[in-house]
């Protein structure tokens, strides 16, 4: 039976971003920070190597110098290993001088590199998604079946499908329809499949495992498929056997800043959703040599801290607190995601001295109030700044900072004047 080790894991790392901007304006998306101390590509890295997939490339629009710099210096496999992890960057070829036109076309524009490792089968994932998978029992599944292509599925209640590949199938589980992301209220009540008046339709996650062989004559017979939910899967399942693969565990897309946002303080609960403690299926990340978070005289209530932090006086709920944060005296921040640094100043923690660096400080300045922000990493925030939320829906675009469905999104890099109402 053929084994894990002839399986390429392809991770789709994003088209232009523009989702998650700001988020993305100074990265490709894979590089975004999430739960403080890790990147969005850490989650899908981490679930093939948990499940004994070593090779894996990840296609992205942006060859940015700090994906660049986390992958290579993260995932190192030793002289022993074939594993490997690798970016696969949209390029000028002679045949072409186009970026990926969308999921299908950026797969396509690198089959060469896909026949060039010899792997008999594909995984397609998506590379902003929280969750945990074993690829193992779908790949298992895939030879039992007698399967081409396998889609991984989920129950998706009514609310959420109109964003969802929608599908059904037979009773061996084979797809027998797919349409991507309904609209139409006829279609779906037409797609209803299953019993549980709370999620009737059943949804692909976006994760496909293909034979190497079908997924090339796939994409080089249909130069004009772009994408695989709304075009590949549809066609394939009229002439090829497409299978579906279930999986009820935590899944969430965060592909955009209200879910980016939701699903990163979910994590600050007493028992999150998703749990990183898990002693089996670790996620990975950069290994860094960080002192201890120091934390003086604070309130500090479902709060997900990171190392390298300072904290001095401040009041906390809810919050993220990434990497080498510095919260000032009397700061108070609920409901926010604060990515924290790259480097530490040369200003120590009790200080907010602008003179000795000529700029403000890195980090939340004295007395601050923060609440429902994503504040991105090296910001400068100054003394006495308030940040409140918007209604949900606002987006706006202001000097320095932008609102994104109602959060308040604080770039990377950014300054904060001093005294600023937000
Ligand atoms: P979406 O998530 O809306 O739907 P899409 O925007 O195609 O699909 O993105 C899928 C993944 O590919 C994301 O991780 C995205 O960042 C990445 N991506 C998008 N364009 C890319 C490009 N040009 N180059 C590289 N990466 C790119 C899909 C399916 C649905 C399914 C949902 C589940 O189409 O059928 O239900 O995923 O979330
Ligand atoms: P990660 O990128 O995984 O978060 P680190 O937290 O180690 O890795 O560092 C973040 C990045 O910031 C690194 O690439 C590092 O080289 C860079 N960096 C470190 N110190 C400074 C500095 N003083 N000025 C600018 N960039 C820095």
């Amino acid at each position: 039976m053929p084994a894990l080790d002839e399986v390429l894991a392809v991770i789709l790392g994003g088209g232009r971003g523009t989702r998650l901007f700001p988020l993305t304006l100074l990265r490709s998306k894979p590089a975004v920070p999430i739960a403080g101390k890790y990147r969005l590509i850490d989650i899908p890295i981490s679930n093939c190597i948990n499940s004994g997939i070593f090779r894996i490339a990840v296609l992205t629009q942006y060859n940015s110098v700090s994906l660049h710099r986390h992958i290579t210096n993260t995932y190192q496999f030793d002289n022993f290993h074939r594993g490997w992890v690798q970016i696969w960057a949209a390029e000028q070829t002679l045949s072409s001088s186009d970026w990926y036109q969308g999921t299908a076309d950026a797969v396509r524009k690198q089959l060469f590199e896909i026949r060039a490792t010899r792997a008999r089968y594909v995984l397609i994932l998506a590379g902003d998604h929280l969750y945990r998978m074993n690829y193992a029992p779908m790949f298992r599944q895939h030879l039992e079946s007698g399967a081409e292509i396998t889609v991984a599925v989920k129950p998706v209640p009514t609310s959420e499908a109109p964003r969802f590949g929608i599908l059904k199938r037979d009773l061996t589980g084979r797809i027998v329809r797919f349409a991507e992301k309904p609209k139409d209220p006829d279609l779906l009540a037409e797609m209803v499949s299953r019993d549980d008046p709370e999620r009737p339709y059943i949804g692909s996650m976006g994760i496909y495992l293909f034979n190497t062989e079908v997924l090339v004559k796939l994409l080089e017979e249909h130069p004009e498929f772009d994408d695989f939910g709304g075009e590949v899967i549809p066609y394939a399942i009229n002439y090829h056997h497409v299978y579906s693969y279930d999986f009820d565990g935590y899944w969430e897309d965060i592909g955009t800043i209200r879910s980016f946002y939701e699903t990163n303080l979910a994590l600050t609960d007493p028992n999150p959703p998703f749990n990183f403690f898990d002693p089996e299926f670790p996620i990975y990340s950069h290994p860094r040599f960080l002192p201890g978070s120091t934390i003086e005289r604070s309130v500090l209530e479902n709060v997900l801290l990171a190392e390298g932090c300072c904290i001095r006086n401040a009041e906390i709920r809810r919050s993220v607190i990434g990497l080498r944060s510095r919260i000032r005296n009397g700061a108070r921040i609920e409901n926010t995601v604060l990515m924290g640094a790259d480097y530490y100043e040369k200003v120590g923690c009790e200080d907010y001295d602008e003179t000795m660096l000529g700029i403000i400080p890195i980090g939340i300045g004295p007395g601050c109030e923060i609440s429902g922000a994503i504040i991105d990493k090296n910001a400068r925030i100054g003394r006495g700044v308030i940040i409140r939320p918007f209604p949900r829906g606002t987006d706006l675009d202001g000097d320095g900072w932008v609102v994104r469905d109602g959060i308040v999104v604080i770039p990377k890099d950014a300054l904060i004047k001093p005294g600023t109402y937000i």
